[in-house]
């Protein structure tokens, strides 16, 4: 669990109120204590998932990807507190004969197509791939009047916007599981920097997802808070630049790295025993490439306790090339910038088709 002498505390397998846990039967609980702490000092609260999610489908462009593939525009609508709530997916779907794997990707841009995903490579690898676009669920400002933000009383939840984001994509799959060419077993969902955050909260939280993907996700994502060194993000400037992504108790760690009841491990563990992978960019010192690879090798203790192999890779700082996907947790460095990019989505991919179920 050392990494450039980076230790991961605190302890995982430890109740808050120093129980041991040293049993698989244990860990659903464990796993309602870390969701809490993440909740109560880090995203905020949500409110339950709305009974019923309708999806209709809008259009349907039956070629596209070479011909391999359908893309449909699906409007994703529910009841909130204050009325009904909609938003669009751009949802690719390879003409396949039988049950797929799905990626729910929340991204930056309403565009078809976009520089963060290739479609084509996705749906010719046998997965279908449901884009949201993250403005469409919510602004990303401190606007809570708009979008979903607005559905939910702000003095019931204490949620921001990335907790908004992962609920999006929460209900996107709620529908996409009633839809017979998904094959329900095998969801990820994945989200680069920002999103790779609200993809690692949302698969946190959500176990019907098999998979949580992040990538680049960097301060109150994958990476570990202790240690981190001037060029590095902290809670301090994550929380001057982008209050609005978390619940206001977040502010409380700036500069109190150490004491923090919890750190990023905390959220890839709360993932196990499913899948996680974290994808890093060499010279993405922003997001500390470091101390995702350390939260990676702090959170295998879930894993282990489950008898299964967490973080199978380096001890030692990784170099770029390194893909280690041996493990129910997946981690690569890939050289270049701070980008979600084809390297990253065969490295996704071939790492899932491993872990299929
Ligand atoms: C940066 C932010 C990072 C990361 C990134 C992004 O400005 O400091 O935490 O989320 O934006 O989303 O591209």
């Amino acid at each position: 669990m050392d990494i450039n002498g980076l230790k991961c505390v605190p302890e995982l397998l430890c109740f808050t109120d120093g129980t041991p846990v040293n049993d698989p039967a244990q860990w659903p609980a464990r796993r309602a204590e870390l969701l809490e702490i993440l909740r109560r000092e880090e995203f905020g609260t949500a409110p339950a998932a709305p009974a019923a999610v309708k999806g209709e489908v809008e259009s349907t462009e039956s070629v596209c990807c070479s011909g391999h593939a359908v893309l449909e525009r699906i409007h994703i609508s529910f009841e909130t507190d204050n009325g009904l709530f909609s938003f669009p997916v751009n949802f690719f779907l390879p003409k396949a004969d039988k049950p797929v794997p799905l990626f729910v990707l929340i991204n930056f841009r309403p565009d078809v197509y976009d520089k963060y995903y290739p479609a084509e490579e996705i749906t010719d690898n046998g997965f279908a791939l449901a884009v949201i676009h993250y403005n469409d669920v919510t602004s990303d400002d401190g606007d809570f009047t708009n979008g979903l933000a607005a559905m939910y009383d702000r003095s019931k939840y204490s949620w921001g916007k990335i907790g908004m984001w992962a609920f999006a994509a929460s209900r996107t799959l709620d529908y996409l599981l009633t839809r017979p060419e998904i094959d329900a077993a095998n969801a990820a969902v994945i989200g680069h920097s920002r999103l790779g955050k609200t993809a690692l909260w949302c698969a946190a939280q959500d176990e019907r997802f098999r998979f949580g993907i992040s990538n680049d996700s960097g301060c109150a994502g994958a990476s570990y808070e202790r240690g981190k060194v001037e060029g590095n993000e902290m809670v301090k400037q994550i929380t001057t630049n982008f209050p609005y992504w978390f619940c206001e108790r977040y502010k409380e760690w700036v500069d109190r790295a150490d004491e923090m009841p919890f750190d990023q491990h905390f959220l890839l563990a709360a993932i196990a025993p499913r899948y996680v992978c974290v994808g890093s960019a060499q010279e993405d010192f922003w997001a500390a490439p470091v101390h995702e690879q350390a939260s990676c090798i702090g959170a295998s203790p879930a894993w282990e306790l489950h008898g299964r192999p967490g973080y199978v890779g380096k001890r030692e700082p990784a170099v770029p090339g390194d893909d280690f996907a041996a493990g129910d947790i997946g981690y690569h460095l890939r050289s270049g910038i701070h980008f979600l990019g084809r390297g990253d989505w065969l490295s996704y991919m071939a790492y899932i088709k491993k872990h299929l179920a």
